[in-house]
């Protein structure tokens, strides 16, 4: 598995650029969209808007993972995600279901989710990595440490890029030993979860060292926290959230000349612009 970095998983669209994740929070708390899609139809037509936008994918979370969030239960969170990825399956879009949990994962499939996006990698739940394999279909698996609640609590690292290759690593091994197919797993470094802004800096600069891992790289760095200190005022006050999304579609093009996989990002149109942008960049791509 590990050796030349792999462009596509298994089973999902391959445009020839990077593709292009589109957020949808039906959750009352995350960070810069919380409440805004709470309501089924408003989330559904949000949904809609993204794809009319240049979303190849549409992720579906139904819980925080805001630094310091507490989770919702399982039947709140199944009762906020399956009616939103049940309508946009009917619609005809690609559903990536966020969550750690694996009961709302298959519940999310039989809805007609393609993608599970476990933030924690198949470490919060232990019933998860099996199935996923079972449900066979594809996975996106993150570096994860704790919960919310502590997770900036745990930002210790010898060195911040070759652990978390190595934590990776780790993740990925026991989700192959569990049955899931590497074709259809992407790796996440995680940006923002127990990581501290330079960290995170530093996590993004040597996108190589993931891609040594052998498998596709999803980089999620929408409106993050990171990104409100580095376009702070002089006097301290972070950028808010919803205004740093040309900040996120710089990222989103640098990733993707980086050679990552996929972009998750909230405001879409700038960063569907800015992947095609870093494709069309690549010497001998003029289909880019
Ligand atoms: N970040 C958030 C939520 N889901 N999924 C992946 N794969 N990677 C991430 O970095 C990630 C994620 C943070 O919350 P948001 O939905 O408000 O961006």
């Amino acid at each position: 598995m590990h050796g030349q970095p792999e462009r596509y998983v298994e089973g999902l669209p391959r445009p020839g650029r990077c593709l292009v994740m589109g957020v949808l929070n039906v959750t009352p708390d995350s960070f810069s969209d919380g409440g805004d899609y709470l309501d089924r139809d408003a989330a559904v037509h949000h949904g809609l808007a993204l794809r009319g936008h240049g979303a190849d994918l549409v992720d579906v979370g139904g819980e925080s993972t805001r630094p310091g969030a507490e989770r919702p239960s399982e039947v709140e969170e199944l009762r906020r995600v399956l009616p939103v990825v049940a309508a946009l399956v009917e619609e005809g879009l690609v559903v990536s279901v966020d969550t750690m949990r694996a009961s709302v994962a298959r519940a999310a499939v039989e809805a007609g989710a393609r993608i599970v996006n476990d933030v924690s990698g198949g470490l919060a739940d232990p019933a998860m990595l099996a199935t996923v394999a079972e449900l066979d279909v594809a996975y996106v698996l993150m570096h994860w440490r704790a919960h919310s609640v502590t997770m900036q609590q745990h930002t210790d690292y010898d060195d911040v890029v070759e652990d978390v290759a190595d934590e990776l690593s780790r993740q990925l091994d026991a989700a192959v030993a569990a049955g899931v197919a590497s074709e259809r797993i992407a790796i996440d470094p995680g940006i923002g979860f127990s990581k501290t802004a330079d960290q995170n800096w530093e996590v993004l600069a040597r996108l190589d060292r993931l891609h040594a891992l052998g498998r596709p790289v999803l980089v999620a760095t929408s409106r993050k926290r990171f990104l409100g200190h580095l376009l702070a005022d002089e006097d301290g006050t972070l950028r808010a959230p919803k205004e740093r999304d040309a900040a996120t579609s710089a990222t989103s093009a640098l990733a993707a000349a980086a050679g990552a996989w996929c972009v998750r990002v909230h405001d879409v149109r700038s960063s569907a612009d800015a992947v095609r942008v870093a494709a069309r960049w690549r010497p001998g791509n003029a289909d880019g």
